[in-house]
C-alpha cells in the first residue's frame, strides 16, 4: 500500500481538508491533535471500527477511500494521504507551524522520535523498533471489554468484508473468550514481550527528557514527536498499564501531565469519547482490581521490569 499523498482523488469535494477517523483509534487521535494544534478547519467523517460497533471501515464505500480498510485517512482537496505519521508530517509542513522545520539537527531528532512512536506495518511485529507497534497487543484487554458491547454478528460480517482476515479472527476470539483469551500462551507471550519492549522505549524517553531543560521533547516547540508520544502515553493510561510503566519515570509522568493540559489534547481525545470506550474502560478497571488472572498478569509484568 502506498504511503503519503497520492496523485489521484478518491472523492469529489469542495472541502480542503477531510478526515476519516474513529473516536477510539490511536492513529486517528494523533491526526486530530495535529489538526487542532494547527487550527486547520476540517470536515470530520467518523468511521466505526468493530470496537466501536461495526466494521464500517470495511464497507464498500470506505474501501473506495482506503482499500486497506484502516483509519485515519486524511484528504487534501480530495487526494488521500495514507499512514498517520505521514499525515501529521504533511499537516505540519503545510502549516509550517514551528521554526523547527528549518533547523536541520532538530528535524533529525523530531523524525527519530516520531518514527519511534509510529505504528508501521504489522502491529504484532517490530516492537523493538516501533513503540507504536507494541500498542496493539497491549490494547487486547481493552478490546476484550469493549467487544462485550458489540454484537457477534457484526464481527462475523468482518470475515466476509474485511481484507485483513487475521485481524477479524483475533477480534472474534476476543469476543468469544473475553479476557480469558489472554490466557492463551502465545498471546500471553506477545503481551509480555510488547510490555518489555515498550518499557525500554519509555526508559529511553525518560533519559531524553531528563537530559535537557527543554519544554517539550525536542526544544520548546510542541512538535509531531510530542503528538506521537501523547497518544501512546494516553493509551497506556486508558488500558491501566501506566501505573506499572510510569512508575519510577518521573520525567515521563511530568511530561504527560503537561501534554494533558494542551487544548488540542482535550479537543482531539477527551472531548471525542465513545460509549463503548467508556464502558470498556470502566469494565477493565474493575477487572484489574478484582479478576485474579489480570491481577496476576499485572504482578508478573511489574516484576519483569524491576
Ligand atoms: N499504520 C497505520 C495504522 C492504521 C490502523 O491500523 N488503524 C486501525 C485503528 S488505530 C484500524 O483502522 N483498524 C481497522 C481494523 O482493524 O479493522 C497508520 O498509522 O495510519
Amino acid at each position: 500500500m502506498p504511503i503519503g499523498l497520492q496523485d489521484y482523488t478518491v472523492e469529489e469535494t469542495s472541502t480542503e481538508w477531510t478526515l476519516y477517523h474513529n473516536d477510539f483509534s490511536l492513529c486517528s487521535r494523533k491526526v486530530r491533535i495535529c489538526l487542532h494544534e494547527t487550527g486547520l478547519d476540517y470536515e470530520s467523517k467518523h468511521i466505526d471500527l468493530i470496537e466501536t460497533g461495526k466494521y464500517e471501515v470495511a464497507s464498500k464505500e470506505f474501501l473506495k477511500i482506503n482499500p486497506s480498510a484502516t483509519v485515519p485517512v486524511l484528504l487534501h482537496n480530495g487526494r488521500p494521504i495514507y499512514e498517520s505519521h505521514e499525515q501529521i508530517k504533511y499537516i505540519f509542513n503545510h502549516k509550517r507551524v514551528s521554526e523547527v522545520n528549518e533547523q536541520n539537527n532538530i528535524q533529525i531528532e523530531v523524525d527519530y522520535w516520531t518514527e519511534k512512536a509510529s505504528m508501521v506495518g504489522n502491529p504484532v511485529k517490530e516492537h523493538k523498533k516501533y513503540a507504536g507497534n507494541t500498542i496493539g497487543p497491549l490494547t487486547f484487554p481493552l478490546f476484550a471489554t469493549m467487544l462485550g458491547y458489540v454484537s457477534i454478528v457484526e464481527i462475523l460480517k468482518g470475515l466476509i468484508m474485511h481484507p485483513i482476515k487475521q485481524r477479524v479472527l483475533i477480534f472474534l476470539m476476543l469476543k468469544i473468550f473475553g479476557i480469558n483469551f489472554l490466557k492463551q500462551r502465545p498471546i500471553k507471550k506477545l503481551i509480555q514481550s510488547a510490555f518489555n519492549d515498550l518499557n525500554n522505549h519509555l526508559n529511553e524517553l525518560e533519559s531524553k527528557l531528563s537530559s535537557s531543560n527543554d519544554k517539550w521533547l525536542i526544544g520548546d516547540n510542541f512538535t509531531i514527536a510530542d503528538i506521537s508520544w501523547a497518544v501512546i502515553l494516553h493509551r497506556l493510561e486508558e488500558c491501566g498499564w501506566s501505573d506499572l510503566l510510569f512508575k519510577n519515570k518521573t520525567f515521563v509522568k511530568a511530561y504527560y501531565a503537561e501534554i494533558k493540559k494542551r487544548p488540542s489534547f482535550v479537543k482531539g481525545i477527551v472531548d471525542q469519547s465513545n460509549p463503548n470506550l467508556e464502558k470498556g474502560i470502566c469494565d477493565l478497571k474493575n477487572y484489574i482490581k478484582h479478576n485474579l488472572f489480570l491481577k496476576s498478569i499485572h504482578k508478573k509484568l511489574d516484576e519483569s521490569i524491576r
